[in-house]
């Protein structure tokens, strides 16, 4: 009986303490997360490594953050998706086509942050591999969203080899510009903003997704912020997005 208590006791305190997470385990300050808990992700490679994260929209197009695209020739990327790795497994296709927010423009931080990639060949979908839909409206304030990635998870750091995810609140938009005019940076009205103090995204999961995961939409691309973990995360707003989006797909596939 009392060895018993003793035994249930520590591994209650071995899950609990693994549910809290140590400094050493940032997206940052985020937690693994398999592939299939967020199969519309993917990394987007140059070459052989991993640049920046992507989203499945569909089977051969890829929504990810115009800022990846600079410097790199389209010839050298690809995509792979359906692993918890973004060094091996999954599907590998490479990209034929990468366009970018014709209103792009990277000062002093990126605006019109987003650009679609057009695949060569389909991806097969399935558990681990599957498409999201997009955000008919910007999420409100205080809404919970999961964003996901193999960003830094500490500063300085390096990509993480394993997929991780982080719960991050949705920001009030003024409260969040008002925040960065201090600090002389702009938030527009194509940009959402995420708490980070909770956890962040970081350097490497640019591109990569942010969801409300109760109705299963992509509110979020993945953009920019000042450092991580300490000022509010910076996302492309999909919902300002949808139609230029859509009509790019459309155009190209
Ligand atoms: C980056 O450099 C970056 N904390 C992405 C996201 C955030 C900061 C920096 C948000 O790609």
């Amino acid at each position: 009986m009392c060895l018993k208590l003793i035994l249930s006791l520590s591994i209650a305190g071995l899950v609990s303490a693994s549910q809290i997470p140590g400094p050493e385990e940032r997206i940052v300050r985020g937690y693994y997360i398999p592939i299939e808990y967020v199969p519309w992700q993917v990394s987007m490679l140059n070459a052989t490594l991993h640049r920046c994260g992507g989203v499945i929209y569909s089977d051969r197009t890829i929504l990810t953050a115009a800022h990846c695209l600079h410097n790199v020739a389209v010839k050298d990327l690809s995509v792979r998706a359906g692993s918890s790795y973004w060094s091996k497994g999954g599907q590998v296709q490479r990209v034929l086509k990468a366009i970018k927010h014709p209103k792009y423009r990277h000062f002093p931080n990126p605006v019109y942050d987003v650009a679609v990639l057009i695949l060569e060949d389909p991806l097969k979908l399935g558990s681990a591999v599957d498409e999201i839909s997009l955000a008919e409206n910007t999420p409100d304030a205080g809404t919970i969203t999961l964003a996901s990635g193999w960003g830094l998870t500490r500063v300085p750091g390096f990509h993480w080899p394993i997929l991780h995810g982080v719960h991050v609140t949705i920001l009030n938009r003024t409260e969040c510009e008002n925040y960065y005019k201090d600090i002389n940076y702009k938030v527009t009205n194509d940009m959402i903003c995420a708490d980070a103090h909770q956890g962040d995204t970081c350097k490497g999961d640019s591109g990569g997704p942010l969801v409300d995961t109760k109705n299963r939409k992509l509110v979020g691309i993945v953009s920019w912020g000042a450092g991580c973990g300490t000022n509010p995360g910076v996302y492309a707003d999909v919902a300002f997005f949808r139609n230029w989006l859509k009509y790019t797909v459309q155009e190209n596939i």
